[in-house]
């Protein structure tokens, strides 16, 4: 099958944003697993993510997260990725690994630490300012574990400054990206537990906050598709943090349990213009691969993406609209699943080929000696993971 001239437009200008943090160790509570290679540095860490672009053509930009990803020279960290054919993207921000934030960043009930929650994000924008980065996205831990712990109304407020303070230092062209999530690392409540809360803070703060959807950061059982078509309906769908997950926040591949959800949210993308380049939308990844190998876990997932996009695109939408119309419910659900259930891997293979990209990227990799030269190479130093 040879994709129709729109889809090729669309298929060729999807680009998914790796997130830095994929390349380091990571695990859960109970372990973080070292592997072999691992990058030391961000320097190393953005040179495995140049080799997912490489062999995929499909994730120009990685994101970063500070702390984690501090160097003495962010022009340097950025020549350094576009010299390997990528470019820096969102700047993540991290307000929920020092022991001040224990009962919060910018909601917590102590104005001093409230400021130094602020003056973190501040510290990114000037970050921003150097990598050249447009979108400032942050994901607050912040939250309680008992009723009445905080007054949870109060805490709204002290969010909503601090995000005040925090939006009017961006750049006119920077955005501020603001992550929901449902429970964890508190368990009572979140100060920003879901779509809503994260929106309503978003028009208050102006036209240049958007949300940002975690796969991963909702009840089970959740239709997040209908999120996505909600917040293009309302123009404030800022970004993806795709992932996927059996049963909590688990950060597997995207695509990887459940695809048809991942087609579902790619239609619902589609319907509501979020391909378009003034769109606006954000396609990240924010996964770990804790016991998979860790560049080809991205590789994966990135195809994972571009293949459910592929499907969603095939989507007739003109026979779709008519059947909705004419109250057709078996018709129009076929013409649906007509599209999901079309194996698009040979399309695809070929459309790569015609670019001058393997059409097996998963056996290029392995085939490149990249894996076994970090391996033997990558020796001494202090390998990169959760809290370095
Ligand atoms: C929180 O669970 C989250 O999804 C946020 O995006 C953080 O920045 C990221 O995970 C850290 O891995
Ligand atoms: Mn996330």
């Amino acid at each position: 099958m040879t994709f129709d001239p729109e889809v090729q437009t669309t298929l060729e200008r999807q680009s998914i944003e790796v997130p830095s943090w994929a390349y380091g160790n990571s695990g859960t509570r109970f372990k973080v697993f070292a592997q072999p290679g691992v990058p030391r540095d961000p320097f190393e860490k953005i040179a495995d993510a140049a080799q997912v672009h490489a062999h995929t053509g499909l994730a120009p930009s990685v994101a970063l997260h500070i702390p984690w990803d501090e160097v003495d020279d962010f022009a340097k960290l950025a020549e350094h990725a576009n010299s390997l054919g990528i470019e820096l993207g969102t700047i993540n921000s991290n307000t929920f690994q020092d022991d001040e934030y224990r009962l919060g960043s910018i909601a917590n009930a102590d104005p001093a630490i409230r400021q130094r929650a602020v003056d973190h994000h501040l510290r990114c924008i000037d970050i921003m300012d150097e990598t050249g980065s447009n979108d400032l996205k942050i994901w607050l831990a912040d939250g309680t574990n008992y009723p009445g712990q905080d007054d949870m109304r109060a805490r709204q407020e002290r969010v909503a400054e601090g995000l005040t303070e925090i939006y009017n230092r961006l750049g006119s062209h920077q955005r501020l990206v603001l992550e929901y999530k449902f429970f964890e690392p508190a368990f009572y409540h979140m100060d920003i537990p879901d779509w809503g809360t994260s929106y309503a803070h978003c028009v208050a703060l102006g036209d240049r906050a958007a949300v940002c959807l975690d796969t991963g950061h909702h009840a089970p059982g959740t239709n997040i598709e209908f999120i996505v078509a909600q917040l293009l309906r309302l123009g404030r769908l800022g970004s993806f943090d795709f992932n996927s997950r059996f049963y909590a926040d688990d950060d597997l591949i995207v695509g990887a349990a459940d695809p048809f959800q991942l087609f579902r949210i790619m239609h619902e993308v589609n319907v509501g213009g979020g391909f378009a380049p003034d769109a606006g939308v954000v396609f990240m990844l924010d996964q770990c691969h804790n016991v998979e190998q860790k560049i080809p876990g991205q590789i994966r997932s990135v195809l994972n993406v571009q293949e459910m996009t592929a499907r969603a695109l095939l989507v007739d939408a003109d026979a779709l609209a008519a059947a909705q119309r004419a109250g057709d419910v078996l018709g129009a659900n076929e013409i649906l699943m007509d599209a999901f259930y079309t194996d698009v891997r040979g399309s695809l293979a070929e459309w790569r080929e015609e670019r001058g990209l393997p059409s097996d990227p998963m056996s290029a990799y392995e085939a490149s000696g990249y894996q076994s030269e970090i391996e033997r190479t990558r020796q001494g130093g202090q390998q990169a993971g959760w809290g370095v």
